[in-house]
């Protein structure tokens, strides 16, 4: 008999093939109301859960799986996984750190240089017919040579910052502790905020970053700044965000991240000085080919009894 393992939200075809042929796989249903009713019929069996990021593992599913031993999570980022209860009850949290790092920086950079050189409007400017219409696109903001805060400097800020100096920008960061990094330590964020350019947001989600980024940041970084966040919508205050955009007291925001996605603000969709992305931080082939693979492994790792590949805690 092949262990029974839940699946909340699908890997690629590839993966999920990979686990059928070690687990019995119970699919849940996208509708997340009926989760828990969806596990009953083989609750008590349940000892493995694979998530993503986004989907995580909530506490009342947890609960209805009295002996679920780990949760095999597809993202770096494991905010939406009660991670209380698992500690209490013992069940281990897997993530996929590292792999999706290159991506996300790169992502980041990309919608700082979209948003500051207007490159979402220039697409639309050719598109429609304005540039013959209209002649010039108006000019857009440089962004080599600018200063750049990173707030959160870890295994993807490191990366975020690696690709601004190759920008030749001037480089400050904020995290609660000093990194092991050549760039300017600022512990004070509203204070990192009023000296940089620009703000790219990569600290994890959850009740200790909830609004980091609130409206005296945002005051701080001011009408000709440009705040990225490839982080999670809930470290950003989001209806200040909105409404610093609208009255032009913020410059310009690329956004991957939002705090109820898949919704994202209505009043957003309409400003120029916005790039919007619908969470693709890590959403390469290659990128999410090694987190599935991460997964899959680590899950194999604990029925076989094997050391975790990346635990989490
Ligand atoms: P990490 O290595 O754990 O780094 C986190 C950084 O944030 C550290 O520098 C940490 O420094 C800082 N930090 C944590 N809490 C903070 C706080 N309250 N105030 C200020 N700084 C704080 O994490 P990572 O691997 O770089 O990933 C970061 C996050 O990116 C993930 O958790 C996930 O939410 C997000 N992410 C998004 C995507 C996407 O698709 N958009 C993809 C991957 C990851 P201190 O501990 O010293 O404060
Ligand atoms: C994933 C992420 O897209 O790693 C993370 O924390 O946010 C992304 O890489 C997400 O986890 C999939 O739901």
């Amino acid at each position: 008999m092949k262990p029974d393992l839940v699946s909340i939200e699908p890997l690629r075809p590839q993966s999920m093939a990979e686990l059928a042929e070690t687990f019995t796989v119970h699919a849940l249903p996208a509708d997340r109301s009926r989760w828990v009713e969806a596990v009953a019929p083989v609750a008590e069996r349940v000892r493995f859960v694979q998530t993503t990021g986004f989907s995580g593992c909530p506490s009342d599913l947890m609960r209805a799986l009295p002996n679920l031993e780990i949760v095999g999570v597809m993202g770096v980022g494991v905010d939406a996984v009660d991670l209380a209860q698992a500690r209490a009850r013992g069940i281990a949290v897997t993530n996929t750190p590292d792999v999706l790092n290159d991506d996300v920086a790169d992502l980041g950079i990309a919608l700082l240089l979209m948003t500051a050189r207007h490159l979402a409007l220039s697409d639309r400017y050719v598109r429609d017919g304005r540039w013959k219409r209209l002649g010039n696109q108006a000019l857009a903001t440089k962004v080599s040579g600018k200063r750049l805060g990173i707030v959160g400097m870890g295994r993807i800020g490191k990366v975020v910052a690696r690709r601004a100096a190759a920008f030749d920008m001037d480089i400050s960061y904020h995290a609660r502790n000093a990194a092991d990094v050549p760039y300017r330590h600022m512990p004070d964020l509203v204070a990192m905020a009023r000296t940089v350019d620009f703000m790219i947001v990569i600290v994890p989600g959850g009740p200790g970053t909830k609004g980091l980024i609130g409206a005296e940041v945002i005051a701080a970084l001011g009408p000709q700044g440009i705040l990225v966040n490839v982080s999670r919508g809930s470290v950003v205050d989001e209806p200040a965000l909105v409404e610093a955009l609208v009255s032009g007291r913020l410059g310009g925001a690329g956004l991957d991240v939002f705090a109820d996605e898949p919704n994202v603000p209505e009043a957003l969709l309409g400003l120029d000085n916005v790039v919007l992305a619908p969470h693709v931080g890590s959403g390469t082939n290659e990128t999410r080919g090694a987190m599935a693979d991460l997964v899959v492994n680590n899950l194999r790792a604990h029925l076989s009894g094997e050391k975790l590949l990346t635990p989490v805690g």
